[in-house]
């Protein structure tokens, strides 16, 4: 599925984000930046050793929830992996749906300071942290159409979806928006 926010395109894909070709891969990572199953685990297993070995050079301390940092992308095809600490759900009234929505503006901002122009992104929080799909899926994509409003750049960015029923609450999410 792809939609234009300006000159800028948001697409929704279904599949494995270490397969994707593009500037960043951005990480559903924990606030130790210790590396874990889920997307994470896929990630460190695809991009090899190098990954750990960067954010542990560069962020001894880790990165807060709703923050975002970049390190190299080992061997993926990726220039960079940009980690971001996504909310454990807590029943929606502990700030989850901020500190989500934040994820994807840092992120981004970082994707386009280091001059990335296509970037991917994971359903962060929608696994083990237990986000329910629907909720995320529409703090998700809201936050990346601001911003891709705002900012205009990057040119693209795309949604990786693992899971088919995910897949399918960012669609009928994004429907629901572009109205
Ligand atoms: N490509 C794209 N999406 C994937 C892939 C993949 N290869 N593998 C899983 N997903 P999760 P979280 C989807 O649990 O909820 C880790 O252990 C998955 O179907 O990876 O933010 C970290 O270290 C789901 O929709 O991330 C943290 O401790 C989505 O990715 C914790 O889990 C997010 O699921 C973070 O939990």
């Amino acid at each position: 599925m792809l939609v234009h926010a300006g000159k800028c395109r948001l697409l929704l894909v279904q599949g494995d984000i270490t397969q994707q070709h593009v500037d960043a891969i951005v990480n559903a990572a924990n606030s130790r930046l210790a590396g874990g199953g889920g997307v994470d685990g896929a990630i460190h297993a695809a991009g090899g050793p190098d990954i750990l070995e960067d954010t542990r050079r560069k962020y001894p301390n880790g990165c807060p929830v709703g923050d975002a940092v970049a390190s190299s992308a080992g061997r993926l095809s990726a220039g960079y992996v940009i980690h971001t600490v996504g909310p454990v759900w807590q029943g929606g009234q502990s700030g989850e749906a901020e500190a989500l929505a934040s994820c994807f503006r840092k992120s981004l901002q970082v994707a386009v300071d280091l001059g990335c122009k296509s970037v991917a992104f994971p359903a962060i929080s929608t696994g083990a942290y237990g986000y329910p799909r629907d909720l995320a899926a529409n703090v998700s994509l809201k936050a990346v159409l601001d911003f891709l409003k705002w900012h205009r750049q990057p040119d693209e960015v795309r949604f990786v979806l693992f899971e088919e029923g995910v897949f399918g609450a960012f669609a009928h999410s994004l429907e629901l928006l572009m109205k």
